[in-house]
């Protein structure tokens, strides 16, 4: 399809306006189709981008510039008209002034370059839930991984064309070509140019000067978090920085589970987890984005908007998470700043075979003990998540999945309990709104500070925080029956003894928690309530076959009073950040922690 061919005259005139500013040399509408895949796929290996790898079967290797390789949170702006609807958490920038500057640096942009235009879908094209976007970028690698990690289909173009709402998205490299020159494999533009922009109130994005992930894969956490947040507020749903995983008893039973952690808490090895306790089946329905709405029933159902697994490579492996690396063995991936081993094939940290040697993602030499990494330690790998052995039946039911429990967790090597249930909708919101982890010692701030992540949605809400609290407690308020509503529960892997030994073994162990969670969830599950929520009773976890110690299992599973009255004061300082826009029943139930912690 051709730009002449578009009927849409809203659609035609975006696109056409775009043209006309980045003058690119050419436009292409895409339609999904694995030729385009493989032509795109194609002349990333003709510019030096990607290299074929001969193992696993159809995937690509390829490096970025050294300056891009994360999401760049200090050049990502929320540009509402009123700043406080950005709130504390977000960089605001008045969004008429950022559009005289975005003008400025897409003049003209894509020269030399082709413009591809993106029809994508945010979830199944036919799911009441599903969103749709439109993204215009002058990336081949874009719509390589874009093809990966959304349902591009022409499709969602038609229905566009017939006047379906959708995302506008804009994306350059910033990086455009003078007559005969040569392209780099990675064109980017420095960090002060990089923007990577939203505008809540027209649903837009506009990013440049990034091609990583994060930056420039605009379905991902620019769409499907930071504006579909805002979607969800005004229309009543939830657009939520968590995995899906369903939850299968040896009785056969089932319940989903969805769970937010900050990044790099684990969050893809939870959802494709091997449960250690025999009989019982965890299968993946996402691994990093729910979106979730209420069905007829009065059950919140949820879809992964993603289509793809857009995950961390380095500390991948068949102890960390088994079904990764099977998933990763169907070949079909893009992996982006490994190492690459001299027979084809990628390397990265606890990787569970080492080369000999291998070319680190900076093109060095690498050996094992030479002291450097081999792969950036966040380095990546795209995949389809169809691929994945133990996706479940249920991954693209348009329907979604009826979410039984919601769980939140952060990195505490104290005061937090391995498992906690909220006491009510209320004070899961509080749980919800209270998450932290400890900042290491090379963080500023130091050792025992927290560094508070609500939802683990800082980096990715797109209003003022202090609203989105305000919307969760509304969902549960206006719940035709609350009885329906998922039951909540805070969870920490990651506690550590005097001597900084990790307790709980984690991993495929951690179905034990989820087991109690399940029982609760069935109205069973024994639990004793204290000061900060309903514990599980000594005898309620299923610890069989588990070497722990009665003072670990003690430690685990009680309330730490004298911790918990400590950490008050940071919980305090973390929701004066939002003034007045932090709900009063916040400010109740910290209050009301308080009085339960001195009774
Ligand atoms: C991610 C993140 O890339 O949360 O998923 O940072
Ligand atoms: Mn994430």
């Amino acid at each position: 399809m051709q730009l002449s061919d578009l009927r849409n005259p809203v659609l035609k005139s975006w696109i056409q306006e775009w043209v006309d500013l980045c003058t690119p040399d050419q436009v292409v509408i895409c339609d999904g189709s694995q030729a385009e895949y493989d032509h795109c796929a194609n002349l990333l290996v003709k510019g030096g981008t990607f290299v074929k790898l001969d193992s696993p079967a159809n995937s690509y290797y390829c490096r970025s510039d050294l300056s891009d390789v994360a999401r760049v949170e200090d050049r990502t702006f929320i540009c509402s008209k009123a700043k406080e609807d950005a709130g504390p958490t977000n960089h605001w920038h008045d969004p008429e002034e950022m559009r005289g500057i975005l003008r400025d640096l897409f003049r003209g942009c894509m020269k030399g370059r082709t413009m591809f235009v993106i029809p994508f879908s945010m979830g199944p094209v036919e799911s009441p839930i599903a969103k749709f976007g439109m993204e215009i970028t002058d990336s081949a690698y874009v719509v390589v991984n874009m093809h990966l990690m959304t349902r591009v289909s022409a499709k969602v173009a038609a229905k566009v064309e017939a006047g379906a709402e959708f995302v506008k998205c804009v994306h350059s490299v910033g990086a455009p070509l003078a007559e005969n020159q040569a392209d780099v494999p990675w064109p980017c533009a420095p960090i002060e140019r990089k923007y990577i922009t939203h505008f809540p109130e027209t649903r837009e994005i506009i990013s440049f000067g990034s091609g990583y992930g994060g930056n420039a894969l605009l379905g991902k956490k620019c769409f499907a978090l930071r504006i579909a947040s805002v979607q969800a507020r005004d229309e009543g749903w939830l657009a939520e920085h968590m995995l899906i995983l369903k939850l299968t008893s040896p009785e056969g039973q089932v319940k989903f589970v969805a769970a937010a952690f900050p990044s790099a808490c684990g969050k893809t090895n939870l959802a494709m987890m091997e449960p250690s306790l025999p009989g019982w089946r965890v299968e993946t329905v996402g691994d990093d984005i729910a979106w979730m709405k209420f069905g007829p029933d009065g059950r919140l159902y949820a879809i992964n908007p993603e289509a793809g697994f857009f995950g961390v490579a380095p500390g991948t492996s068949m102890k960390s998470n088994p079904n990764a690396v099977r998933t990763l063995a169907g070949g079909n991936a893009v992996f982006t700043n490994t190492g690459i081993t001299l027979d084809g094939g990628v390397y990265w940290e606890e990787m569970d075979e080492v080369p000999e040697s291998c070319v680190d993602w900076q093109r060095r030499p690498w050996r094992p003990g030479c002291g450097r990494k081999a792969a950036h330690p966040n380095a990546r790998f795209t995949v389809p998540a169809a691929q994945c052995p133990v996706v479940a039946a249920e991954w693209e039911d348009p329907a979604g999945v009826p979410i039984d429990a919601f769980l939140f967790g952060g990195r505490r090597a104290g005061v937090v309990p391995l498992a906690n249930e909220a006491l009510d909708w209320e004070h899961g919101v509080f749980l919800g709104a209270t998450m932290a982890s400890e900042m290491t010692a090379a963080a500023i701030g130091g050792a025992g500070q927290l560094r508070f992540d609500p939802f683990a949605m800082v980096p990715f809400c797109g209003y003022n925080m202090g609203d989105y609290f305000a919307h969760w407690l509304r969902l549960g308020a206006q719940a035709a029956d609350p009885a329906k509503l998922p039951r909540i529960f805070y969870v920490n892997w990651f506690r550590k003894n005097a001597e900084g030994k990790w307790l709980w073994p984690g991993f495929g162990e951690n179905c034990r928690v989820l087991k109690w969670i399940f029982d609760r969830c069935d109205g069973q599950g024994k639990a004793v309530r204290t000061a900060i929520g309903n514990l599980p009773s000594p005898d309620a976890l299923d610890l069989d076959g588990l070497k722990l110690s009665a003072e670990d299992r003690e430690t685990l599973l009680s309330v730490d009073t004298k911790g918990w009255v400590e950490v008050l004061p940071q919980i305090e300082a973390h929701f004066a950040k939002f003034g007045d826009r932090l709900p009063k029943v916040l400010a109740e139930q910290l209050d009301a922690l308080k009085s339960r912690l001195q009774s």
